[in-house]
């Protein structure tokens, strides 16, 4: 195919992962120690339009309206497609991100996604969703998964060919809800990409995560063919936690929570001693995903809407993959 004359647009959705992704065996290329599991969103996602032109000077990014000084990230990205499509024109990037709220939900997953495809397709490629697959992970790790809908694996793999994801269950049978609980929306943490880093390197129970989570894995797998949600949530949750505490053994040790999200945590608890089932998992900073059935979904919101602004409480279903937009 030859390059597109006009932008090409894609919209990827966010996805949170149940077996988490901490930590690589190779971080140039993005090769992660472990296989990990996600769900994509259907509230959360991003719409990228790409155009590759003779006339640029440099590659140009406007994310949410506003022109980006330091592209870096995203000209390191375009030059792998450029490479692969034997072009060497500059790009104009235009991305939204979509969010209920103004920030505070990680996007790379979204955002890298979206970018594999809108930019491949603009350069003259037609890939595949494998390889779409391995070209978002070397944006960002967790982007590899949000290509897919629905339930998705990362096959880790041992190099740039086998490490990519793919789709376990696109239309999930279970009638599952994750519900955001936007805590803080401060940028000054620890990145994803230095604290799993940090863990491989100084934390005395990574063999022991890697073992766990692959124990995990499968338990989750099993879960999900056999639309069993307590045993999904149980796993999710612990392995969230021991994600967690491999922050807190690392050295210099680090901690993504906040005084609300011990509340929150400890609010789902009490759900649960209630009768409710519901479950937590966390990514890098202080937000709590609640893991729940439909049914119990709303109830969940409206009681923790009492202490929180319900603005902040966002109940989302499973999302489709990356898709193309014509204007
Ligand atoms: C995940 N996270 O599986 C884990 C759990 C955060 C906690 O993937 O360095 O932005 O770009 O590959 O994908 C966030 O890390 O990291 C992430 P890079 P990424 O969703």
């Amino acid at each position: 195919m030859p390059i597109s004359h006009y932008p090409v647009i894609a919209r990827a959705h966010t996805n949170i992962a149940l077996i988490k992704y901490w930590g690589k065996a190779n971080e140039k290329l993005i090769i992660p120690e472990n296989n990990s599991l996600s769900m994509t969103l259907d509230n959360f996602y991003t719409d990228t339009s790409v155009q590759f032109s003779q006339s640029l000077t440099h590659d140009e990014l406007i994310l949410n309206h506003q022109l980006i000084d330091d592209s870096t990230r995203i000209t390191k990205f375009l030059d792998l497609v450029r490479k692969r499509a034997g072009i060497n024109f500059y790009a104009k990037v235009e991305s939204i991100n979509h969010v209920p709220t103004s920030a505070g939900m990680a996007s790379s997953a979204s955002a890298f996604s979206a970018l594999a495809a809108a930019s491949s397709k603009a350069a003259g490629l037609n890939l595949n969703f494998k390889d779409l697959s391995r070209l978002a992970r070397r944006g960002s790790g967790s982007a590899s998964r949000s290509i897919y809908g629905g339930f998705v694996e990362w096959k880790k793999g041992t190099n740039d060919s086998n490490s990519y994801a793919v789709s376990i269950q696109e239309h999930p049978i279970m009638d599952i809800r994750l519900i955001t609980v936007i805590l803080n929306r401060s940028h000054k943490r620890i990145s994803s990409r230095e604290g799993m880093k940090r863990s491989v390197q100084t934390s005395p129970y990574y063999d022991a995560w890697k073992k766990t989570t692959a124990s995990d894995l499968q338990k989750v797998k099993n879960a999900i063919s056999k639309n069993n949600f307590n045993q999904l949530g149980q796993v999710a949750e612990s392995n969230a936690m021991k994600m967690h505490a491999l922050t807190l053994s690392a050295w210099p040790d680090f901690m993504y929570f906040k005084p609300d999200t011990i509340k929150v945590i400890n609010k789902v608890k009490s759900f649960r001693d209630n009768g409710i089932n519901c479950y937590f998992t966390m990514d890098a900073g202080p937000n709590v995903i609640i893991v729940c059935l439909k049914k119990d979904s709303q109830f969940i919101k409206s009681n923790l809407s009492k202490t929180l602004k319900s603005d902040n409480i966002v109940v989302s279903g499973p999302g489709e993959g990356v898709k193309f937009l014509h204007k």
